[in-house]
């Protein structure tokens, strides 16, 4: 298999500037809903996020998780409730499951601070609450889910909000939908690399085939069988060259064609087609969860 070295750097101008704005918006926010892909918990995640949002209270939303085991995901469930002292649940844009509970929950951690307003002699408001997280979690269409309507616009790619936009969902809360953000520095690269894996970076912040590449090594390290039989490879190494001579997806003179077979490696991936997976360490990564 190929070793060339894959290294993501993607910050796009659009992000900066939603970075301030989310930050000029924190004060005026009584509480944050933090939404993480729940293929990847601990690398969605922002490192120092209680720092980064000024102590404001907050809930974890684990979202797409139909394209996770839910045994699994449990497991992390419990470690992020126990590391953050924060309420976590799992949403999924599949599941018709009744997100009465999260509106109720996001609208009491708003409580504290409208009763510390209502004291200074201010008029009791809505709650007012910020939706943040990494590019492609699902941030617009937690919202649209929520207010079953279409009012924020998404799309199966990194950076489709490029605007805060307010929602009402009741006249008890009022959500902010804000564009994703990336860290502006990728030290970590097997963060970088697995949000390239979610469709969370830019697409041209890396090649496909780099990026389909690594993506089979790791599918290889922890979920090889059903690797395997996804793309009917019995023996034999795990390659794109392999997938692409399997699936018949050749260029002239019967050759692989590697560009295509990527693409479709990494879209076969994003849409939970060939399993369901989480790609963090659940042993290794459990320290570094905050
Ligand atoms: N399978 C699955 N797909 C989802 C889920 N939630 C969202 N999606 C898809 O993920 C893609 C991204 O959704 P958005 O709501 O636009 O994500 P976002 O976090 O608002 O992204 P930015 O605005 O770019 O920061 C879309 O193609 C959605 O249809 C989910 O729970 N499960
Ligand atoms: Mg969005």
């Amino acid at each position: 298999m190929k070793k060339d070295k894959l290294h993501i750097q993607w910050y796009p101008g659009h992000i900066a500037k939603a970075e301030r704005k989310l930050k000029e918006q924190l004060s005026l926010v009584d509480a944050v809903i933090e939404v993480l892909d729940a293929r990847i918990p601990l690398s969605s995640g922002y490192t120092n996020i209680s720092g980064l949002l000024n102590g404001k209270p907050r809930l974890i939303l684990l979202n797409k998780a139909d394209l996770t085991h839910p045994a699994e995901l449990k497991k992390w469930i419990d470690l992020i409730k126990e590391k953050s002292g924060v309420d976590v649940y799992t949403t999924s844009a599949k599941d018709s499951k009744d997100l009465n509970l999260i509106v109720k929950k996001a609208t009491e951690l708003a409580e504290p601070r409208i009763q510390a307003l209502m004291s200074k002699g201010l008029l009791r408001r809505p709650a007012r609450i910020m939706i943040v997280g990494m590019p492609n979690v699902g941030k617009s269409s937690i919202i649209n889910k929520l207010t079953r309507s279409s009012k924020t616009k998404i799309g199966a790619k990194a950076g489709v909000t490029r605007q805060q936009q307010w929602v009402r969902i009741n006249p008890q809360l009022e959500l902010l939908d804000t564009p994703g953000i990336i860290p502006m520095k990728q030290e970590n690269q097997e963060c970088a690399r697995k949000l390239a894996f979610v469709n969370s970076i830019g697409e041209n912040a890396y090649s496909d085939e780099l990026v389909a590449n690594d993506l089979l090594n790791l599918l290889e390290s922890k979920y090889e069988t059903a690797l395997r039989e996804y793309y009917r490879l019995s023996d034999g190494e795990i390659s794109i060259e392999n997938v692409a001579l399997s699936r018949n997806w050749l260029i002239k003179d019967g050759k692989p064609d590697i560009q295509r077979t990527s693409a479709y490696i990494l879209k076969d991936f994003r849409e939970g087609n060939i399993g369901k997976f989480i790609l963090d360490d659940f042993e290794v990564n459990n320290e570094s969860v905050v």
